[in-house]
């Protein structure tokens, strides 16, 4: 059973978005080859789902301005930008994406006092969003994930995935993703590597 992962490809990390990962947008044309390939049995998507002054917006904190580090219940977090706030268009997936073939949405990071990169997830690994047992309940030998942004929330997912659903072959497709910075992209995937995901392009996909 072969699943397929799209991350947080909401209009919040396009170019126009209050979060914009640099050419977001441009994951959204590969991601619907993938979903139009016949390839996958299941195909899930992840969407960032926050309440109005979550804790890991910068304007949450006094004094605090986005991209700097600050601190969410006595632990160190990013401070972000306000971005997918629920019911905002911000938080829509974006409208190119092909999302009546997509079989679930996961929701994720509505509680304000921890955020949560990971689809499966809270950052504390504390809280589990269901996926993982949603997916294995499904059969799922296979998962792909891909979307944005592969230093954050692309990153947390496929780990998570390969720690919390043993046996689970898991691949990371690059050219159906994008980063924050440059640097966190070689990182996520240096790490990625390191602990047996794949790292695939969207060709090999289609190929197979
Ligand atoms: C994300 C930062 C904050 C992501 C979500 O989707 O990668 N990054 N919230
Ligand atoms: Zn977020």
């Amino acid at each position: 059973m072969k699943a397929l992962l799209l991350v947080d490809i909401q209009n919040g990390f396009c170019p126009g978005g209050n979060l914009p990962v640099p050419d977001g947008d441009k994951v959204v044309p590969i991601a619907n080859r993938l979903i139009d390939s016949g390839k996958y049995d299941l195909i899930v998507a992840s969407q960032d789902w926050h309440p109005p002054g979550h804790g890991s917006f910068a304007s949450a904190h006094p004094g605090a301005a986005p991209f700097e580090m600050g601190e969410l219940s006595g632990k160190p977090q990013m401070m972000w930008p306000d971005h997918c706030i629920q019911g905002t268009l911000d938080a829509e997936l974006h409208p190119e994406l092909k999302s009546e073939e997509i079989d679930l949405i996961q929701q994720k990071g509505e509680n304000p006092y921890i955020d949560s990169y990971s689809a499966f997830r809270d950052n504390d690994r504390d809280a589990s969003t269901g996926l993982s047992d949603f997916l294995e309940d499904q059969g799922v030998t296979d998962l792909d994930v891909c979307g944005l942004a592969t230093d954050y929330c692309v990153k947390f997912s496929a780990l998570d995935a390969l720690e919390m659903m043993p046996g689970v072959r898991v691949r990371f497709i690059k050219d159906a993703s994008r980063g924050i910075t440059p640097e966190g992209v070689a990182a996520a995937i240096e790490e990625m590597r390191a602990h047996g995901i794949a790292i695939i392009d969207s060709a090999k996909v289609l190929a197979g």
